[in-house]
C-alpha cells in the first residue's frame, strides 16, 4: 500500500534507553543506579536477566550508529546514564562522559541527529537512599547532572528530551512497585510526581542557557475509555492521574483538581512557573488505549485496567490492546483541551513486542510488528490532518532490549538482538521502516 503523506520537513526517528542497551554495569567507574538494586533483587525481573551482556551497545555503538544511519532515521532518541556521568550523583566521571562524546560525534559524523535523554530512568542508587524522586533535593542533583552533559555536549547537541515517562516512574517505580525503586506507597507516591516534573522545568532552563533549540519533556499517554457506563468517574480519575497530571502543569501551569484523590502536592511559590517554562515541543508516547472500570469497593484505588474489548493485542498481553484510532484520538483531544498551549507534538516512542526466537533460524518476518507500526504511522497523519502539529514519529525500538521488570522476555527490535552474543539481525520491520522514510521524503505518498 502506499505509505501516508506528511508535511515537508516531518521526522523519523528511532529510539533506545541506556539501561536498556549499554550493559557494561561496571565499565569505567558507572556508579550504581535503582536498575541495578532492582535487577539484583531476586525475583523482581521475569527471566532473572540483569540488563547484561544484551545489546551491550556500551562496546558496540558503531554498530548501532551504522544501523541507523542504514535506516535512514533523521535523529536517534538514546539516554544518557546519570550513574555514568556522575557516579553515586557525585562528581563528574569523565570516563562515562566519553561514552557519549564519541556517540554524538560518531551520530553527526553519519548525518543522524542526536536527541539524548537526560533522564530515563536510573536514578543513581545514592539518591534514592536519601529518598529519592520522593525528596526535592533530587532536583537540585538532577541540574548538576544536566549541568554537565550540557557543558560537555551543548556544542553538538542542540536537541534534547529532558524527562522520560514520569508516570512511570511515580505510579509503577513508587506507587505500586513494579518498576524500580519498588516501592508499593499508592497515593503517597505523588510527591515524585511533583518533583520529576520540576527536575523537567529546572534542566529546560539550563540547556536553554547552553545553546539548546529544541527541549521538551517526554510523557507516556494513554486514550482512557471507560468499559461500562458506570465506570465514568473511574475513568475520569485514571485519566487525571495518568494524563492530565503530567500536561498540565507542563503545558497550562496548573495542577488538574486532585481533591477527589485525597492528594496535596509539596508545590513551593515559583514551582509551577519552572514547571511552565516554555519549551519548543511536547513529547508523547503511546502505546495503546486504557480501559477502565471501577474497582470493588474495598480496593486501596478507585480503578482497575481491563482488557479492552474486541480488539487484538501485543506480546505484552491483554492489557497491551492494538488500537491505532486511539493515537488519533488522544491527539486530537489533546489539541482540543489545550489549543495553543500545545506546542508541536514529537510521538517519542510507538512500538510493540511479539513473541519472536531468542535465536532465528533466518531473518524474523515480523509482520504484526509491520502492521502495528503502519497503524500508528497512518494514525498520526490523520491527526496531522485534524490540525495536530505533529513534527516527528519515533519507533521503540532500534533494538530488542532489556524490557525492564520483563527482562529479555519483550523484543520490541526493529532489529533483533542475541541477548548472549550482542549479534544484531535486522528484521523485515527494518526493510519497511527504511523503505516508508525513503517514500516519504521523495513524496510517493498520497
Ligand atoms: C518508556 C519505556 C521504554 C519501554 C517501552 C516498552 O519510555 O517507557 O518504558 O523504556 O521499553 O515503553 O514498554
Amino acid at each position: 500500500p502506499v505509505p501516508p503523506a506528511f508535511p515537508t520537513g516531518f521526522r523519523w526517528s528511532a529510539a533506545t534507553a541506556a539501561f536498556q542497551i549499554e550493559g557494561a554495569r561496571g565499565a569505567d567507574g558507572r556508579g550504581r543506579s535503582i536498575w541495578d538494586d532492582f535487577v539484583e533483587t531476586p525475583g523482581l525481573v521475569r527471566d532473572g536477566s540483569t540488563a547484561e551482556p544484551g545489546p551491550d551497545s556500551y562496546h558496540r555503538a558503531a554498530d548501532d550508529v551504522a544501523l541507523l544511519s542504514e535506516l535512514g532515521v533523521d535523529r536517534y532518541r538514546f539516554s544518557i546514564s546519570w550513574t555514568r556521568v556522575r557516579p553515586g550523583g557525585g562528581a563528574v566521571n569523565p570516563a562515562g562522559l566519553d561514552y557519549y562524546d564519541r556517540l554524538v560525534d560518531a551520530l553527526l559524523e553519519a548525518g543522524v541527529t542526536p536527541f539524548p535523554t537526560l533522564y530515563h530512568w536510573d536514578l543513581p542508587a545514592e539518591l534514592e537512599a536519601e529518598g529519592g524522586w520522593l525528596n526535592r533535593d533530587t532536583v537540585s542533583g538532577f541540574a548538576d547532572y544536566a549541568r554537565s552533559v550540557a557543558d560537555a555536549l551543548g556544542d553538538r547537541v542542540k536537541n534534547w528530551y529532558t524527562i522520560n515517562e514520569p508516570v512511570s516512574t511515580s505510579l509503577q517505580g513508587y506507587a505500586i512497585g513494579e518498576l524500580a525503586p519498588g516501592r508499593q506507597l499508592l497515593f503517597e507516591s505523588l510527591p515524585s510526581v511533583h518533583h520529576q516534573l520540576l527536575a523537567h522545568g529546572t534542566a529546560a532552563g539550563i540547556l536553554h542557557d547552553h545553546g539548546a533549540e529544541q527541549v521538551g519533556i517526554v510523557n507516556n499517554h494513554t486514550q482512557v475509555l471507560p468499559a461500562r457506563e458506570e465506570d465514568g468517574t473511574a475513568a475520569y480519575l485514571y485519566d487525571v492521574l495518568h494524563n492530565r497530571v503530567f500536561a498540565e502543569p507542563v503545558l497550562l501551569g496548573s495542577y488538574p483538581d486532585l481533591a477527589a484523590l485525597g492528594v496535596d502536592l509539596p508545590i513551593r511559590d515559583g514551582d509551577l512557573e519552572t514547571i511552565r517554562t516554555p519549551c519548543e515541543f511536547y513529547g508523547v508516547n503511546f502505546y495503546n488505549p486504557t480501559t477502565i472500570r471501577s474497582a470493588p469497593q474495598e480496593s486501596p484505588i478507585p480503578f482497575e485496567q481491563v482488557p479492552t474489548p474486541g480488539a487484538a493485542h501485543t506480546g505484552f498481553g491483554a492489557l497491551w490492546p492494538i488500537v491505532p484510532g486511539a493515537l488519533t484520538e488522544f491527539l486530537v483531544d489533546a489539541k482540543q483541551r489545550y489549543g495553543d498551549a500545545l506546542p508541536p507534538v514529537i510521538v517519542g516512542e510507538n512500538g510493540a513486542s511479539f513473541p519472536e526466537p531468542d535465536h532465528p533460524d533466518g531473518r524474523i518476518d515480523d509482520t504484526d510488528r509491520i502492521a502495528y507500526l503502519d497503524g500508528h504511522i497512518r494514525a498520526v497523519a490523520d491527526a496531522i490532518a485534524q490540525g495536530v502539529p505533529v513534527q516527528e514519529y519515533t519507533v521503540w525500538s532500534l533494538l530488542d532490549n532489556f524490557e525492564w521488570a520483563e527482562g529479555f522476555t519483550q523484543r520490541f527490535g526493529l532489529v533483533h538482538v542475541d541477548q548472549v552474543t550482542s549479534a544484531r539481525t535486522p528484521k523485515a520491520s527494518y526493510g519497511w521502516y527504511r523503505d516508508l522514510i525513503a517514500q516519504v521524503r521523495t513524496g510517493a505518498g498520497q
